[in-house]
């Protein structure tokens, strides 16, 4: 496992995505500060300063393992429940990937696949997570209420420890998980998930599917029940 330790960077996904071709599978691109991170659909992930964790893994997996690629988001973040519970935290899961302290949000994920024609190359997974940060700053962050382990543990965190924690905990299972697929993680994250049993309304690209969280599937894709009792099985949304 290789690192790249990078001062400062504008997104430790883009860089990864820019040097793909020579990014070894399973490196880590990991950068102090972080002055353009990305989120999903355009939006943006804030640095709260130093001592935050931005880090993309650069993965390279066989193309047979292609079908549970998009569920290595689902993989991380019970990655990151795991560590952060060794921490003497509570944390919860809300689908697909946000993880939650106190039903705030202290972690975001995002996965980009680079493909040339249709192969792909590799697969960036990056993960932000606010370890150290000011409660004035983490309540500037608009549309989410949003925390930091620091925050919630009343002292601060060393990022190089939690990084080892993290990466450790990652590629303990990444091989069986190419394997096994969801199926490897369906109890842990079900038994941290805060939804089943709720009624949603889940933002699908430009629409708006409404029904009761009923369970999460094989496939780690989520099951509304809708008014008519007929389930709808959604691969991709965000609950509102
Ligand atoms: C995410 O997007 O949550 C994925 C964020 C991934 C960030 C990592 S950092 C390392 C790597 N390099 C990158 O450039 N990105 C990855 P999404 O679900 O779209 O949520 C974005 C929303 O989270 C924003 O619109 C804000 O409401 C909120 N947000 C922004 N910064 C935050 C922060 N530091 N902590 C908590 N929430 C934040």
């Amino acid at each position: 496992m290789k690192v790249v330790d990078l001062e400062n960077i504008d997104s430790t996904n883009s860089y990864a995505k820019s040097n793909i071709d020579t990014l070894e599978d399973k490196t880590l691109v990991f950068a102090r500060r972080q002055n353009s991170g990305r989120g999903r659909l355009n939006r943006s992930w804030v640095d709260l300063g130093e001592g935050n964790l931005f880090l993309s893994f650069v993965l390279k997996p066989a193309d047979k393992y292609r079908k549970i690629l998009p569920n290595l988001t689902q993989y991380l973040s019970v990655c990151l429940c795991k560590v952060l519970e060794t921490y003497g935290l509570k944390t919860q899961i809300k689908w697909p990937n946000d993880v939650l302290i106190n039903g705030k949000k202290i972690a975001g994920i995002l996965s980009e696949t680079v493909m040339q024609g249709s192969i792909l190359k590799g697969l960036v997974l990056g993960i932000g997570v606010n370890l150290n940060a000011q409660k004035y700053d983490v309540e500037q962050i608009p549309d989410r209420v949003v925390t930091a382990l620091n925050i919630e543990l009343n002292h601060n965190v060393d990022l190089d420890k939690f990084f080892n924690e993290l990466t450790d905990e990652f590629f303990k299972g990444y091989d069986s998980f190419l394997e096994n697929g969801f199926a490897q993680i369906k109890q842990d994250y079900i038994q941290r998930n805060c939804f089943i049993g709720k009624e949603l309304n889940v933002q699908v690209f430009n629409s708006v599917e409404k029904g009761l969280a009923k369970s999460v599937n094989d496939n780690g894709e989520l099951v509304l029940l809708n008014k008519d009792n007929k389930e709808i099985v959604l691969t991709i949304g965000d609950i509102l």
